[in-house]
């Protein structure tokens, strides 16, 4: 039996539920009940009446599932596939700062291990961001780790004073005009969509910077534009293709591929289900204090 079609009977039978991000590979998507970015998985994941979830996402997006659904197994297929920003900052680093801003409001990208989310006041997405900082009325806040996206939240609020940790993602911080320039040439209609984890010196050559579901939203407002060309990680790609059939899609020439997020395979997935592994804990002592944080974020987000 072809190993599509084994996962999907083994999960029916366990009712067992898979949550994919969309950057997963393309038979990792096509066997999981829910795609979406993380602030969506984040929602579905309370919403879930199953006892037990495959997360195929990095680790950080598996331990957010803990913490929300801490009753439920939660199972990781690779433990050790990590999200390369969430290595760049440690508590102490977090601890460091609040030191020298002690007024500042600390918000944290979501990608961050659930030991740094424990020093944070409230955990934001590249969705999430503006809406949540619109809202919450500190005047100075320290932003971690993501320097770019850091950067771009800050260019929507002018009024307010914001310190920023030098972490980025070794997928998005590469992306160079050049990478996009070369695929309009080709493609002089389409138009360009790049994530907030891209470097500010690429942003004039977008339509729009955003999170991946921002991208879809994107496409669904532009009827009339057939071909994009997409800024993100590829397996951004297949969800828009699925999602949109009669459009085109491009990537960009530089490869943009998250290796972290690719070491889940079909494989990986079959013996999840199979033997059930590996859950995923996280110690409640700082589950409790990363939980206020993300459930701060589902709260203003919506
Ligand atoms: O928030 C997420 O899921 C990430 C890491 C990217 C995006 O914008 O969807
Ligand atoms: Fe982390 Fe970058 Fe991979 Fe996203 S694309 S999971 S930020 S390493």
């Amino acid at each position: 039996m072809p190993i599509k079609d084994e996962i999907l009977k083994l999960k029916k039978e366990k009712d067992i539920i898979i949550v994919a991000h969309n950057y997963q590979s393309p038979i990792v998507q096509d066997v999981a009940d829910f795609l979406g970015d993380s602030l969506a998985l984040a929602r579905k994941i309370t919403e879930i009446p199953q006892e037990k979830i495959i997360f195929a996402g990095v680790r950080f997006m598996a331990e957010t599932a803990k913490i929300l659904a801490p009753e439920k197994t939660i199972l990781h297929p690779v433990p050790m596939a990590g999200c390369g920003m969430a290595w760049t900052i440690e508590p102490q680093d977090v601890k460091r700062l609040k030191a020298q801003h002690p007024d500042a409001l600390v918000a944290c990208y979501i990608n961050t291990t659930a030991a740094v989310k424990a020093e944070c006041d409230v955990v934001v997405t590249s969705a999430s961001a503006l809406k949540i900082i619109e809202k919450v009325d500190a005047k100075k806040i320290i932003f971690l780790p993501d320097r770019n996206l850091g950067r771009w939240v800050a260019k929507h609020f002018p009024d307010k004073e914001f310190i920023f940790h030098d972490g980025f993602c070794y997928v998005h911080n590469y992306l160079r005009p050049e990478d996009i320039l070369d695929v309009k040439k080709k493609h002089p209609e389409a138009h360009v969509m790049v994530h907030a984890e891209t470097p500010p010196e690429v942003w004039k050559y977008a339509d729009v910077v955003t999170s991946t579901s921002g991208m879809v939203k994107y496409v669904e407002a532009h009827p009339d534009v057939k071909e994009f060309i997409v800024g993100t990680d590829v397996g951004m790609i297949y969800r828009l293709k699925t999602l949109f059939p009669d459009k085109e899609f491009y990537a960009v020439k530089r490869p943009m591929i998250c290796k972290n997020m690719k070491a889940i395979t079909a494989e990986d997935i079959l013996r999840s289900l199979k033997e059930e592994i590996y859950p995923v804990h996280v110690p409640e002592h700082i589950a409790k204090k990363a939980r206020a944080g993300i459930e701060k974020m589902l709260e203003l987000s919506h």
